[in-house]
């Protein structure tokens, strides 16, 4: 179905109606127009949710002249292009993100209100996609936004998951987890592009054939195929024209999988087989960071890799003659080793489609492809049991063979007398039970891997990834992870960013160094004064939301002390419930003590399967009930866990924090990327040295950070030596009366079993060494309590914290990878004369 080809840039119509005037005016009547002809309502019968649907479609038509723009520069320009592979994309709503991209968030909310509605009312209404688990998928789209703004053309390639991460309820304290329906009343910002859709092949076998010119090639027959349809969402630019491309594919039953079936008859039986293969693409895997080898992940990581990868041998050869110069006009980065299996894919499609030879092949490919590893925790690197591999994919099996057995070779000739580096290095593992090493697949087909801190790319260098350091150290760079400013500061903290813009101007939204000229007004008392107001109304803004949702009056005087993230025991939520009931037992014993009023607020989601975060969560709210509840504590400490912790909820948390909770054990966090967000927006960090706390320290002062805890070296070096909990247990009063405090069932209604699990584990194992950090941690908390009392010199560290965070910026991040291993450039989109209204 290829496009027709129309000379629109003689074309003398212009597009310019009330569909994309930007007068008040016009907005609003658009906005009527979209409720009538989109959504099929009036005024009169319209819900919440077709005002908002209406809304949304009134930006997207405004954004359209810059979609259409870059998908014709790209096409008819011979640019470099950056593919990002990403099972996740935790992109967060788009609607105001959108409008203030394109500089309108003043005058539609200006319509809205004159038409009479509530403008954050239909901001509301939007059901955010939260096509992602944690840090891994909310990286992937501040990239896509650093990639718009910056000008690189790039496009994002994940899947169009039916249901994203579940919605967390908490019932009797403990997580109950509801199916994310977010597609359930229409997603106005994607458009399906059915003509672009793709064949996928699974199962089956291969045979080989000799070609008409007698060489031999190999050809795969599939069990069963799959249709992947892709569907666009536009990721706008700040203030370009630039709009680069999400595309997101949803599996559909293949036309040829049915057809036998419905011959024979069997209507119900090919209805059957079109639900299964619609399964691929239901529901997002809601494990973050423990890997489970389930055969549906990998048919969805195959998936989504093959139709991408088919997608941009379409595009490349409609501008070029071949595939020989593929790797000169694509950089693929693979976002964890969940598309990993592009390496063997894009071999095939090269060898058996394309009648490449292997070395051509294998030269296209190498170049290529650039992998990002996130993680140091040995449970979440992903392996695939050999078995299940070459059922569903035979073909690529036999690649994966061919590709270990050349590179194998090349370990041969590097350490001719080791045979240990063989087993070590090689794609199989075949240890014990056979599996295909997905991390070695990427190492191998890669010509760039990278860690996402400092400490993080050091520790893979050393440990994780030593063997093949090694033997490539000239692949390995490390880019430290990096946020947005637009939706981490300018969306989120309007206040903030109004009054930083007030004393610096705006140029730090796209260069965030510039946040540096604030550093002169820290010593400046009446901003600091201001700053700290500032602070507060924002607290009030949650305290308020908390009151109205979860009934609880939270005090915004009070230290906002703030855990969120996703529940895991080595981030050490527990960590943080030890020094809450510590604090709980002193104002116990001393009832006038005098404590800093503080509200400990937690969020964060539990992978559904894993009993101990489950139980963290259940214990959080349990303390939660007897503090909150307890005359003798009379509101000077709180603890509030808030449900279901997502994008929008982080927008509101971050600008509201005095403290940032980054306490997991040193070597265990990649880099984290809460504990940019909340430094950047005015909240000092208690943190241990692991993933880019290192480096936020160091950016923003140790002097304005609170650092405790074990280092990594530390950490390797007790674990040599045995490390045994029970006598920190036995040696510190406060911890022995904590954890027996919890272990007689004093937060459980007398039930001594309920966190027996936690304590048992603490006491007798503790592999995330909580008991090791107690002490440090408590005693850097007391600092913390000690020091929000002068808040003059809070102040002064808060804007401190937000001046020297600039390094932060994920545009950073992004101008790293095209510098060092994309090799792209910007290249600036012009809006053809046609398209132009008034903007
Ligand atoms: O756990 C890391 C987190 O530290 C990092 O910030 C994030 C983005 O790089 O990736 C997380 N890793 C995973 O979710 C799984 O590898």
């Amino acid at each position: 179905n290829p496009p027709i080809t129309v000379p629109l840039d003689e074309c003398p119509i212009i597009i310019e109606d009330d569909r994309t005037g930007l007068s008040i005016e016009t907005i609003r009547r658009a906005l009527l127009d979209n409720l009538y002809y989109v959504q099929g309502k009036t005024p009169q019968t319209a819900t919440k949710n077709d005002f908002y649907m209406a809304l949304a479609y009134t930006v997207r038509d405004r954004l359209l002249k810059r979609w259409l723009s870059t998908q014709l520069t790209y096409r008819k320009t011979p640019v470099k292009t950056v593919s990002y592979l990403s099972a996740e994309f935790l992109l967060g709503p788009h609607l105001i993100n959108n409008l203030i991209s394109l500089n309108l968030y003043d005058p539609f909310k200006k319509a809205i209100e004159e038409s009479g509605l509530n403008f954050q009312e239909l901001v509301d209404q939007e059901e955010e996609p939260g096509l992602g688990n944690g840090g891994l998928g909310r990286l992937a789209a501040c990239y896509m936004d650093s990639l718009a703004t910056l000008e690189i053309p790039a496009i994002g390639y994940g899947i169009r998951y039916e249901f994203g991460i579940f919605d967390q309820e908490i019932k009797d304290g403990w997580q109950v987890e509801i199916t994310d329906k977010w597609l359930q009343y229409g997603n106005p910002w994607e458009i399906a592009r059915p003509e672009f859709a793709q064949l996928v092949k699974f199962g089956g076998y291969t045979e080989s054939y000799y070609d008409q010119d007698h060489i031999y090639r190999v050809r795969w027959v599939p069990r069963y195929t799959v249709n992947g349809i892709p569907y666009d969402t536009p990721i706008l630019g700040y203030r370009v024209n630039t709009a680069n491309t999400l595309r997101l594919w949803k599996a559909e039953a293949s036309e040829s999988f049915n057809f036998e079936r419905f011959n024979v008859g069997d209507y119900y039986g090919a209805v059957r087989d079109k639900v299964a293969c619609e399964t691929i693409s239901k529901v997002l895997y809601p494990n973050d960071e423990q890997i489970q080898g389930k055969e549906l992940r990998l048919e969805q990581q195959f998936f989504f890799v093959s139709c991408s990868l088919q997608d941009m041998i379409r595009i490349h050869l409609n501008k070029n003659a071949s595939l020989d110069n593929f790797h000169e006009m694509w950089s693929i980065q693979l976002n964890d080793t969940h598309p990993a299996i592009g390496v063997a894919e894009l071999m095939r499609l090269l060898l058996d489609e394309n009648n490449y030879d292997w070395d051509t092949a294998w030269n296209i490919t190498k170049n290529t492809f650039a992998y990002t590893n996130h993680t140091l925790l040995p449970e979440a690197l992903e392996k695939w049991p050999l078995n299940i591999f070459g059922r569903m994919l035979p073909r690529h099996l036999e690649i994966i063979y061919a590709i270990n057995h050349r590179f194998l070779d090349e370990v041969r000739i590097h350490y001719p007398n080791d045979v240990s580096k063989l087993a070590c290095l090689s794609i199989i593992d075949e240890t014990g039970e056979k599996y295909v090493r997905m991390a070695h697949l990427a190492c191998v087909g890669s010509f760039a891997i990278n860690g996402v801190a400092a400490l993080h790319t050091e520790l893979l260098k050393s440990d994780v990834l030593r063997d093949f350091y090694e033997l490539y150290p000239e692949k390995f760079s490390n880019k430290t992870n990096g946020v947005t400013p637009r939706r981490w500061m300018v969306l989120s903290n309007p206040r903030m960013s109004f009054t930083i813009c007030e004393k610096i101007g705006d140029s730090w939204i796209k260069n965030l160094d510039d946040l540096r000229q604030l550093e002169g007004y820290a010593e400046d008392g009446g901003f600091r004064n201001y700053w700290q107001q500032i602070k507060k109304e924002v607290k009030q803004d949650l305290a308020n939301y908390i009151q109205a949702k979860l009934d609880i009056k939270v005090d915004p005087h009070s230290l906002f002390d703030v855990q969120v993230k996703r529940i895991h025991e080595y981030k050490r939520q527990h960590l943080n419930v030890l020094n809450i009931v510590t604090l709980y037992n002193r104002i116990k014993n001393n009832p006038n003590l005098d404590v800093t009023p503080r509200t400990f607020i937690f969020g964060g989601k539990a992978a559904p399967g894993y009993f101990m975060a489950k139980l963290i969560i259940k214990l959080i709210n349990s303390v939660a009930d007897v503090v909150n509840n307890d005359p003798v504590i009379c509101d000077r400490i709180k603890v509030i866990f808030l449900p279901d912790y997502n994008v929008t909820f982080g927008q509101r948390v971050y600008p509201a924090a005095d403290i940032s909770e980054q306490i997991s054990t040193a070597g265990k966090e990649a880099s984290g990327t809460g504990n940019m967000k909340f430094s950047l927006n005015g909240a000092l960090t208690i943190g241990t040295l692991d993933g880019a706390n290192v480096e936020i320290r160091e950016s923003v002062g140790a002097e304005n950070f609170f650092l405790f805890g074990l280092t990594t070296e530390e950490v390797y070096a007790i674990r040599a030596n045995r490390y045994t909990p029970r006598d920190y247990y036995n040696s510190d009063e406060e911890l022995k009366a904590v954890l027996d405090l919890i272990s007689t069932g004093f937060f459980s209604h007398g039930d001594p079993n309920l966190f027996r699990p936690i304590v048992d584990n603490l006491l007798y194992s503790d592999p995330y060494m909580l008991l090791a950090d107690y002490r440090s941690y408590v005693d850097a908390q007391d600092a913390v309590g000690c020091a929000y009392r002068d808040q003059d010199h809070w102040g002064r560290m808060s804007i401190l914290n937000v001046a020297r965070m600039g390094k932060f910026s994920s545009d950073r991040s992004i101008k790293d990878y095209c510098n060092d291993i994309w090799k792209t450039k910007p290249f600036a989109i012009d809006v053809p004369e046609y398209m132009q209204s008034q903007a």
